[in-house]
């Protein structure tokens, strides 16, 4: 055990230049609690500034393509966005599986590119609200899980991120003996694959409306090891009391 809490924002399609003073205060909080490693999941645009403000908290990137070059106009390689001053990265987040139609082994492969680029890896898997209702959503979180796990995957690197797409910006979130149960399902699974003693160390985090009003709560379940946060990462004000609950 002795798995140290950490907190994410994600801040996803939201954050301009005007923005960077929330940065500025978010790192300064972070500065205050080494205890939790914090950092910001910026939009592209924003890494290199964001870099220069982050405080105590790390600057994170959203998504790289797999490949390290090359005619893919638009995209970003992870090694650009490690130059620009990420040190983390989300990959598999349900909006690009499902929006972008990322399979598998995309993200799997992203997580490898990410790795050779040196950024540090926050892989996202998560239940639709049919699967949930269909009562196997553990089953299909670990399956998911496991068909994207890369190679090597090992703790020094990598984080997992559950988050239930239903609960995703809703306000709703699953029961905590579900959240306990699932993350333990996750732990198990990925034991099966690493081992039980690279499982132990892997920090396992939970996404999905996690707020200063659930946080606590959340956090306080022996295989949550932190969070990864959407709308409340956006200000200081919001993020300040999730980062203070860890
Ligand atoms: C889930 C989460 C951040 P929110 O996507 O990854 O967003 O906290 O807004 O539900």
């Amino acid at each position: 055990m002795g798995r140290r809490k950490l907190v994410a924002g994600n801040w996803k399609m939201n954050g301009m230049k005007s923005h960077l003073a929330e940065i500025e205060a978010i790192g300064r909080i972070a500065a205050e609690r080494p205890v939790v490693e914090v950092g910001i999941c910026v939009p592209a645009t924003l890494i290199m500034a964001a870099a220069e403000r982050k405080g105590g908290a790390f600057i994170g990137a959203q998504d790289c393509h797999m490949n390290a070059s090359g005619a893919h106009t638009g995209c970003l390689s992870a090694d650009m966005l490690a130059e620009a001053g990420a040190e983390y990265i989300i990959v598999g987040h349900s909006e690009r599986r499902e929006a972008q139609g990322e399979s598998d082994a995309d993200v799997a492969a992203k997580a490898l590119a990410a790795k050779a680029a040196g950024l540090k890896v926050i892989l996202c898997v998560g239940e639709s609200l049919d699967v949930r209702d269909a009562g196997n959503a553990e089953a299909v979180v670990c399956d998911q899980l496991l068909a994207s796990l890369p190679q090597g995957a090992a703790a020094d690197w990598l984080a997992i991120a559950y988050e239930p797409i239903w609960a995703i910006g809703t306000g709703r979130i699953p029961t905590m003996e579900a959240v306990a149960s699932m993350h333990a399902a996750l732990r198990a699974a990925l034991a099966s694959r690493i081992g039980a003693h690279e499982a132990d160390a892997m920090r396992i985090l939970y996404g999905g409306s996690m707020s200063g009003d659930n946080a606590a709560e959340l956090m306080a379940i022996p295989d949550v090891d932190g969070g990864l946060v959407g709308g409340a990462s956006l200000t200081a004000a919001k993020f300040g009391p999730v980062i203070a609950a860890a």
